[in-house]
């Protein structure tokens, strides 16, 4: 149907269209048109669909008959190809739609029309329902001659049809400056303060003298008043901004909001049973990350799902999983382990940080002042293991572990005792994609130093923490991990290829001194042996100043290592000097967070947010609570517990980056099966899911058409497309559950 005004072309102007070298329609003064025949008006050329899809035309528009019964949206698909895009340049994309029956998905997909298939932006709006209008606007991040804008009409259950019509790509469009809605101007922690812990908010304003503010209860009534402090720009935002103390106020209860400049802040709690609560669920993600096994609905109600990458079809399953070509002759079973982020891929090293973290998350509350055994005990995580006698968060933790030891190299075969880097898909998959719908081939990635050491550290910690449970399976780690410790002696070199990352992560780390070290202390916490308190005492990285900017993560290890040493019960020789030096880390955060007007120990180099920045917030405030249960210093106590506020809120997007929690929270973060975003059959992310939150190199198209050119905390956004700014990752929510943990015990 003709309902845009286009203006004709010549012949040749046609030719060289239909050619990719000229846009087929002018639209405008500088707006071009880049779809051939949106309108349908006499034929559905050049628009192609599957041979499963029967389209034709019906009063001017393209109708599609769709069939029932595909798994995917891209099983069942129509579009048209040879589409030119400019990067950098902006484009209105936009369509009438309708669909009988009324509820359908449909998505909108403006892509490259060959492999890799990369996505440069997509909507799945319900046709019938969400009204027949559609119109966004989006930048390219790529030059191609190879556009394509498809419409994906699969994944029903029943047969369908499905009618478009203008469907226009409008190049030259004026951009839309995206503009997150961040709410008023106050910006709090909108979960929970600590009666009896810092109270701290941040206020975004031009005014640069002193302002009164307000602490109201839930009744309205003024409960405490005072002054800001105006602290000038902000660099972490570019923000003028006032921060408010309102830490002499103690009295528990809901629903207080501070009123400053006109504005009144989200409300929050003062209490502590959000972090009891916020500690179990950071912990209760795992279940539902589990991979090899069904998740049961009546333990997570709205998370059931089959079990993925056992071996039924489609799944090509992770019970007998053969090597890359060329890298080994046998095969494993490596079933298990937890699906490490938004993707299907299991990785080793990844898995091995996150177990430590949990692990130690155990650890502490055996040996911290504040610390609560019971608190992640049997039957507090409703897990399939609750009542089993062991402690809920071994539990877990041990379905990873059992993984880990899977990935072993066997006896008998080159490279003995290392362990494989990862196992994944052979190729990218789309969203969504539930884990026991993946048709891809599984792979096992060479062995690698790093995931041997890896291997070696966490399940020599097991060792100590399994063995009043499971003497058997303590004894088994440990020899695993002696034996992964000899093979990366034997193979101290033995890196990741960075370019190893078609159908999962890289993970490729050429330093492993850290791991080594890392290895080497846990082992000798475990045994006490000689030759590993030799190998922790010579290692440089044993003295080095390892706390830095972006913290620690999964290619920097050296601080479990060394936090490790200086809280785990031994009799290393100069340990009052780890535990010294823990406390000095922790000054340097404590000095970056007074820093702050956000408030949290994080300022990375040059303000570039790093990938997974809420994590590294999170570790960062995990060496201040270390040193907190090091010395008992208040300071440190106050620190770690003011770096939650940031993540729950008083940040510059006003934004709880923790699900569920906090009035306005993420919840659409990226993944192929908490895909709600795309598919409204499927959950949003489990309560207590963290985002990775601001990342300055907004790797992902998405984010590069919204966010070009943002500063620190604005370098993120709530959409399931934006793998690299709102990914859900097992490393980052481990340090969610560190850190609400020790909350908790603060009480
Ligand atoms: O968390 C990882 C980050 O530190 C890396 O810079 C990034 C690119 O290699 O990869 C991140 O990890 C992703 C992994 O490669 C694949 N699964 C999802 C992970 C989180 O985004």
């Amino acid at each position: 149907m003709k309902r845009r005004r286009t203006a004709l072309l010549s012949v040749t102007a046609l030719l060289a269209a239909v050619l990719g070298m000229l846009p087929a329609q002018s639209a405008g003064a500088d707006e071009v048109e880049q779809i051939r025949n949106g309108t349908f008006d006499t034929t559905t050329d050049p628009w192609w669909a599957g041979d499963n899809v029967a389209v034709g035309l019906s009063g001017g528009r393209m109708c599609a008959d769709v069939p029932g019964g595909t798994a995917n949206r891209w099983d069942a698909a129509l579009g048209e190809n040879d589409i030119t895009l400019v990067k950098g340049e902006s484009y209105r994309f936009s369509f009438t739609a309708d669909g009988s029956p009324a509820g359908h998905v449909v998505r909108a997909v403006v892509g490259l029309s060959v492999a890799p298939y990369d996505t440069y932006f997509e909507v799945s709006p319900q046709v019938g329902v969400s009204g027949d209008t559609y119109s966004y606007t989006f930048t390219s991040p790529v030059d191609t001659g190879q556009g394509q804008v498809a419409f994906q009409l699969g994944a029903s259950a029943d047969p369908w049809r499905f009618c478009v019509d203008d469907v226009s790509l409008l190049g030259g469009a004026p951009p839309e400056v995206y503009r997150p809605d961040t709410g008023p101007r106050v910006r709090v922690n909108q979960v929970a303060y600590l009666p009896d812990g810092p109270k701290n908010a941040t206020l975004v304003t031009d005014a640069t003298s002193r302002l009164p503010w307000r602490l109201k209860d839930a009744r309205g009534r003024t409960v405490a008043r005072g002054r800001t402090a105006p602290r000038g720009t902000d660099a972490s935002s570019g923000q003028n901004v006032h921060t408010i103390d309102f830490g002499s106020y103690h009295h528990r209860g809901e629903g207080f909001t501070l009123v400053v400049d006109g504005e009144t802040s989200r409300p929050f709690a003062i209490g502590t049973a959000a972090y009891e609560q916020l500690r179990l669920d950071a912990v209760k993600y795992y279940y539902t990350q589990r991979s090899g096994i069904a998740v049961r609905d009546d333990l997570r109600p709205g998370y059931g799902r089959p079990a993925g990458h056992l071996n039924a079809a489609p799944n090509q399953g992770d019970a007998d999983v053969p090597c890359r070509p060329g890298v080994c002759d046998y095969r494993l079973d490596v079933t298990g382990g937890w699906y490490d982020a938004g993707d299907h891929g299991k990785y080793v090293v990844n898995g091995g940080i996150t177990t430590w973290e949990l692990l130690s998350t155990y650890e502490r509350s055996l040996h911290a002042r504040t610390g609560h055994p019971g608190a992640l005990g049997d039957g507090t995580l409703a897990i399939p293991e609750s009542g089993n006698r062991v402690p809920d968060i071994l539990d877990e933790a041990r379905w990873e572990l059992d993984f880990l030891l899977k990935m072993q190299v066997p006896d008998g075969q080159p490279l003995a005792g290392m362990a494989h880097h990862k196992v994944h898909d052979e190729q990218w998959t789309g969203l969504p994609l539930l884990p026991s719908a993946d048709p891809q081939k599984r792979e096992l990635h060479p062995p690698t130093t790093a995931a041997t050491l890896n291997l070696a550290a966490t399940a020599a910690q097991a060792a100590r923490l399994y063995r009043p449970y499971d003497r058997a399976f303590a004894r088994r780690a440990l020899a695993a991990a002696r034996k992964a410790w000899a093979a990366a002696l034997a193979h101290p070199d033995l890196y990741a290829d960075p370019d190893d990352a078609t159908g999962g992560g890289a993970y490729a780390d050429d330093d492993v001194s850290d791991e080594f070290y890392w290895a080497a202390a846990e082992l000798y916490l475990t045994t006490g042996g000689k030759r590993f308190e030799r190998y922790v005492l010579d290692s440089p990285v044993h003295t080095a100043d390892i706390f830095g900017s972006l913290g620690f993560d999964w290619s920097r290890t050296a601080a479990a290592g060394r936090l490790d040493l200086a809280t785990v019960p031994n009799r290393l020789p100069g340990r009052a000097e780890v535990r010294r030096s823990v406390a000095r880390g922790a000054d340097t955060y404590l000095a970056t967070l007074r820093s702050q007007p956000y408030g949290m120990p994080y300022a990375p180099e040059g303000n570039r947010y790093d990938w997974g920045s809420n994590h590294q917030v999170l570790n960062n405030a995990v060496v201040l609570a270390t040193a907190y249960d090091l010395t008992g210093a208040r300071k440190y106590r106050d620190g770690a517990v003011e770096s939650m506020d940031y993540v729950l809120g008083r940040n510059a997007l006003n934004i709880s980056y923790v699900t569920g929690y906090g009035e306005v929270s993420s919840h659409n973060e990226h993944s192929r099966w908490y895909a709600h975003e795309l598919d409204p059959a499927l959950p949003n992310p489990p309560r207590g899911t963290l985002a990775g939150g601001p990342n300055s190199g907004i790797q992902d198209p998405y984010a590069q058409s919204r966010l070009q050119g943002c500063v620190g905390q604005f370098c993120y956004i709530d959409d399931i497309q934006s793998w690299s700014t709102n990914e859900t990752a097992v490393n980052w929510n481990a340090a969610l559950a560190r850190m609400a943990s020790f909350v908790a015990d603060q009480d």
